[in-house]
C-alpha cells in the first residue's frame, strides 16, 4: 500500500496554520476510515488521498462548528466524511473528463483504469455514508444525501451543456452552485448543525459555503486559462478540450469581433485544445479574465457577509481569510 503523507501547504493553509493540528485530527481518521479489505480499493484511494489536496471542505466544518463553541470529536469525523465524497467525485470527474493529471500526479483513471477508479469512487462515497451515519443525527444525513443528489445533478447538466457556445450565463452559474457550491454549502451547514446554530445563522453559514464555492469554482475555471500546469496540479487548456463554456469563454464572446466569436464559437462546438492559444489570447484581450475574477470576487464578498452573524473569534477571522485566499490562488 502507499504511504499516507500529509496534504502539502496551499491557500487554505497559511504558513503558522492555527487549524493544522486539528487538521491532523482529522488526516488520522480519513487513514482510518480508507481502510478496506480488498487490496486494490487500499491501493488507488491511498494513492488519490496521499497526493493531498487543499482540505478546503473539512476545514469549513471544522471552523464553522468552531466559531460556534462545538469542540467536540465529531466534527472530525464529519469534516473527514465531506472529503471523502469530495474525493468520490474527483475519482468520478476525471473518468467524465478523460483528465490525465490530478494533484499534480498521473490521475488513477490513467493509472489503474476507469472501471477500477469509478469503483473506488463507489467505495469512498459509501464508505462516507458509513461515517454520516455513525453522526446518528438526520439533519446530517438529510444534509448530505441532498448535497451528493444535487452534485450529481449538476454534471448531468454540465453534460448535457458540452459543446453548447450559446449556453446563458445563469445556466452555467447554476452548474457551479451544483457541482461545486453545494458541498462548500453543506460542509458549511455540518458545522452550523454541530454547533447548535438556530435556523437564521445556519442558512447564513450554508450561504457563505455557497458564496464561497461559486468564487471558488469561478476562479477554477478562470485558473484552466491563465494559469500554470505545474502549480495546478493539472493541465491547463482542459476545459477547451472539453468543449466546457466556461465563464471566461461566455464573457469573451461578448465582446470580441464576429471572426473572433466564430473562433471561439467553433473551438467549443469541437472540443479545439489547438486553439488554445488564439483563444487564450482573444480571452485576454477583451478582459475576460479579470470580468471572471470580478465575479468571483463579488461572490467572495458576499460570503464575508453572510459571517456578519457570528461571533468574533479566530475561527471567524480563518473564514475571513479564505475569501482572500480562494480569489488570489495558483492551485
Ligand atoms: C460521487 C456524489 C458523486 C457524484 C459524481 C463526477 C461527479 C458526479 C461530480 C463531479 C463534481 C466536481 C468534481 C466538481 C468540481 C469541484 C472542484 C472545484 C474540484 C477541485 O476542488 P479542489 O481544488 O481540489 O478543492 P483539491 O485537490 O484541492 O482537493
Amino acid at each position: 500500500m502507499l504511504e499516507f503523507t500529509a496534504p502539502t501547504p496551499t491557500i487554505a493553509q497559511p504558513m503558522a496554520d492555527p487549524m493544522a493540528e486539528a487538521m491532523q485530527r482529522v488526516d488520522a481518521v480519513i487513514r482510518e476510515r480508507l481502510a478496506s479489505r480488498v487490496a486494490l480499493i487500499d491501493q488507488i484511494s491511498s494513492y488519490i488521498v496521499s497526493a493531498g489536496g487543499k482540505r478546503i471542505r473539512p476545514r469549513l466544518v471544522l471552523l464553522f462548528s468552531q466559531a460556534l463553541g462545538f469542540e467536540g470529536p465529531e466534527r472530525y469525523e464529519l469534516a473527514a466524511t465531506v472529503e471523502f465524497i469530495h474525493t468520490a467525485t474527483l475519482l468520478h470527474d476525471d473518468v467524465v473528463d478523460e483528465s490525465a493529471l490530478r494533484r499534480g500526479r498521473a490521475t488513477a483513471n490513467s493509472l489503474f483504469g476507469n472501471a477500477a477508479s469509478v469503483l473506488v469512487g463507489d467505495f469512498l462515497y459509501s464508505r462516507a455514508f458509513q461515517m454520516m451515519v455513525s453522526a446518528n443525527r438526520m439533519r446530517v444525513l438529510e444534509v448530505l444525501a441532498d448535497a451528493t443528489n444535487v452534485i450529481a445533478e449538476g454534471e448531468v447538466l454540465q453534460l448535457m451543456n458540452m459543446h453548447d457556445p450559446d449556453l446563458a450565463v445563469e445556466q452555467y452559474l447554476r452548474v457551479i452552485r451544483f457541482k461545486t457550491a453545494k458541498l462548500f454549502e453543506a460542509s458549511a451547514r455540518l458545522g452550523a448543525l454541530l454547533g447548535n446554530a438556530e435556523a437564521q445563522l445556519e442558512e447564513e453559514c450554508a450561504g457563505y459555503g455557497r458564496a464561497l464555492g461559486t468564487a471558488f469554482q469561478l476562479v477554477d475555471d478562470l485558473l484552466d486559462y491563465e494559469g500554470n500546469s505545474d502549480e495546478l496540479g493539472k493541465n491547463v487548456g482542459d476545459d477547451l478540450r472539453e468543449g466546457k463554456p466556461t465563464l471566461p469563454l461566455l464573457i469573451a464572446m461578448e465582446r470580441c469581433s464576429a471572426g473572433e466569436r466564430e473562433l471561439i464559437r467553433h473551438a467549443i462546438q469541437h472540443g479545439e485544445l489547438q486553439r488554445l492559444p488564439e483563444v487564450l489570447a482573444i480571452v485576454r484581450a477583451t478582459g475576460a479574465l479579470e470580468a471572471t475574477r470580478e465575479a468571483a470576487q463579488q461572490e467572495a464578498d458576499k460570503a464575508r457577509a453572510c459571517l456578519a452573524g457570528l461571533p468574533e473569534s479566530h475561527a471567524r477571522a480563518a473564514l475571513i481569510e479564505l475569501c482572500v485566499r480562494s480569489i488570489h490562488r495558483s492551485s
